[in-house]
């Protein structure tokens, strides 16, 4: 454990650091000290020349001039290295959605069966997924369009042939259009994966570029099979989120409660752990405390906040420290981006880590089962497990950071076309359009994506973002960024401070016409899974302009990425014709084809995503310089469309 610990350069957020200082006194090591003890990172690993794939190895291209190893032991290049390696990292992000998906449409089968305990809250978007999935609803009751919907879903896991329902039911024609030249349109998730898999295998494809295309595969596997078919069929599940508001930060853990923290990814889980918190409320106060607190972390804290408004502790790299407070008698845990280190932390504690997937198990946790039949039956177990742990907590260990700060959630695609009709009843996009066409909108960016202990937690989310907002530009937002903004005051109208006159003029008058002072400067869209829906703002805007996605003048930033899962998220809008920022580069340097063909100019290189899709990567550590280079590519998108553009 190192002796100094620099707290305020490890994360913006104060409560965050009053934490880090805590655990320092009280000896407990936690992700931002261990991230410290790995330097300096191993420049094999990250420029991706490093090949484990086989046990002659492991091999690395030391190449440099005239010395060192230029191909492994199987001849396998530089190149071919870096793309068969980042094919493997994106298959890894790609598949935890996929299977997310999964499950959410076997909960769907099993509830239309009326066999598991959950209820179909989304009737509106059921029935919309079911015209257009071609299904004849006619006569049929809400079960039962319920379980052809999701025997639909199923088959895109089934079938041997053919084109996945989500793509098709999703995807713009004239997009489908391009990637099936590229023979790039996937049949069922899993096999696909599975191809990947193979074709990363040692001693199976060793060509670059259709490595590449693979990895553009991957990426409509995530968007298609992955996030929107999570997103689609939650929505069935749980409902279409609105407006809601919130509160953000540590302090939304209550000293007088008993406090159960839901981190991870899948609603069935944290849905059933409040809807129990709700029904045992007063066994809590039986016990001296006020009542049975809820709060969230990471995405499962965006599920539960957009549809149900629950505040939100922390995000990723400090979720650690939520236990540090010595307030919370559970957190329960489902699957992805869940910390090993939890574990060692909780055990400095009363707090009891539970995790409830059947196939992800934590070491040092208890398990809970969580079923489709059984979720009911884990929702009461868990709750009362933290009922049990509320007498045992330590109330001189207890220190939670004071102060929230307000925010807005829910902007569902559903809630923001309903905001705009107060402008324009009968085509609610036009104002939008209009103030895009006008500039009082220069473009819309998403800010995506993770913290990452590399970086200043919430630094470059914030600074990312506001640049954008001071130059005009319209931020929507998901997953642990939208966190690092929520904290930050920038889900709530305050936030209008950092924007252009004209961006707050626009959001101001949309507010107002909904009986708000304004909008936030970032809508806050959902989860990562919820990404989907910032596509589907994208195609209906295209939709209605009459133009492909790829031509709009919008773009993604994901200046704090961790996960894989961010990678194929950013490889899924790449293949929209998107350009995406990552300011923690990937793994590819080592290739110079793989890193042209990514991140290159069209024309400057022989094959790039930009020339394909109309999108590359950007990568970018300095926040306001990859908020400029943003811009200046959403001002080369709306030249092309003969839009308004600002003096040089
Ligand atoms: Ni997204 Fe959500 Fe957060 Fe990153 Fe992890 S929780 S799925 S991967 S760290 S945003
Ligand atoms: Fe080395 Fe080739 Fe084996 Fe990779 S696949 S470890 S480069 S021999």
């Amino acid at each position: 454990m190192p002796s100094q610990l620099v707290v305020t350069d490890f994360t913006l957020d104060t409560g965050v650091q009053e934490l880090l200082v805590k655990a320092e006194e009280e000896g407990i090591t936690t992700a931002f000290a261990r991230a410290k003890e790995q330097e300096p990172h191993c420049k094999f690993g990250l420029t991706g020349v490093c090949c484990r794939r086989c046990l002659q190895g492991p091999c690395r291209i030391t190449f440099n001039g005239n010395k060192g190893a230029r191909r492994g032991v199987c001849g396998a290049t530089a190149d071919q290295i870096v793309a068969r390696n980042l094919l493997s990292l994106i298959v890894e992000g790609t598949t935890p959605h996929v299977e997310h998906a999964r499950e959410v449409l076997h909960t769907l089968l099993e509830t239309a069966e009326g066999k598991a305990p959950y209820e179909i809250k989304g009737q509106e978007k059921l029935l919309s997924l079911a015209k257009k999935l071609g299904l004849t609803v006619d006569g049929l009751e809400l079960n039962q369009i319920a379980h052809e919907v999701a025997l639909k879903a199923l088959q895109d896991f089934r079938q041997q042939s053919g084109v996945s329902h989500w793509l098709r039911l999703r995807a713009q024609g004239k997009t489908v259009e391009t990637w099936e030249k590229l023979n790039l349109l996937p049949a069922n998730a899993h096999l696909e994966i599975a191809n990947a898999i193979n074709k990363a295998a040692m001693g199976c494809e060793s060509d670059p570029v259709s490595l590449l295309l693979e990895i553009m595969k991957m990426g409509l596997v995530e968007g298609y099979d992955g996030l929107h078919l999570s997103t689609d069929l939650q929505d069935v599940l749980f409902g279409t989120p609105r407006l809601v508001k919130t509160q953000y930060r540590m302090g939304v853990i209550k000293e007088d409660y008993v406090n159960i923290a839901v981190h991870g990814h899948i609603p069935m889980v944290s849905e059933k752990v409040l809807e129990w918190s709700r029904r045992l409320n007063d066994e809590a106060k039986a016990l001296g405390a006020e009542g049975i607190n809820v709060v969230g972390i990471c995405c499962s804290a965006n599920e539960l906040l957009m549809r149900q408004g629950v505040s939100v502790a922390t995000n990723y790299a400090s979720q650690e420290l939520a236990i540090i407070t010595g307030a919370l008698e559970v957190m329960v845990a489902d699957a992805q981006c869940i910390m090993p280190g939890l574990a060692q932390v909780a055990a400095c504690y009363h707090t009891e880590l539970v995790s409830t997937l059947p196939n992800i198990k934590l070491e040092g946790a208890s398990h809970v089962d969580w079923t489709p039949e059984e979720a009911d039956k884990m929702g009461e177990d868990i709750v009362r497990r933290a009922l049990a742990r509320y007498p045992e907590r330590d109330r001189v260990k207890v220190r939670i950071p004071s102060g929230t700060v307000e925010a807005y959630a829910g902007f569902s695609v559903e809630q923001i076309v309903e905001l705009l009709s107060a402008l324009n009843k009968e085509d609610p996009l036009l104002p939008l359009l209009d103030a895009i066409a006008q500039g009082d909108i220069l473009g819309v960016v998403a800010i995506v994506g993770c913290t990452n202990p590399k970086v200043k937690q919430d630094w470059a989310n914030t600074e990312v973002a506001k640049e954008l907002m001071r130059n005009n530009v319209l931020v929507v937002a998901s997953g642990c960024s939208a966190h690092s903004l929520g904290k930050n005051g920038l889900l709530s109208p305050e936030g209008l401070q950092y924007c252009g006159e004209k961006l707050a003029n626009v959001l101001r008058a949309v507010g107002q016409a909904n009986g708000l002072p304004a909008l936030p400067p970032a809508l806050h869209m959902g989860s990562c899974v919820d990404n989907s829906r910032i596509d589907d703002l994208l195609v209906a805007l295209a939709d209605r302009l009459g133009v492909a996605v790829r031509d709009l003048p919008v773009a993604g930033s994901s200046p704090e990425n961790h996960s894989p899962k961010a990678l194929s998220i950013g490889t899924f809008f790449i293949a929209q014709g998107v350009d995406v920022h990552i300011g923690v580069n990937a793994p590819i340097t080592g290739s110079p084809l793989v890193e042209q063909a990514l991140t290159a100019n069209k024309g400057e290189f022989p094959v790039t995503t930009d020339e394909l899709f109309g999108g590359k990567l950007i990568y970018e550590a300095d926040p306001i310089r990859a908020a400029r280079t943003l811009i200046d590519r959403i001002i080369q998108k709306r030249r092309a469309l003969g839009l308004v553009c600002p003096e040089a």
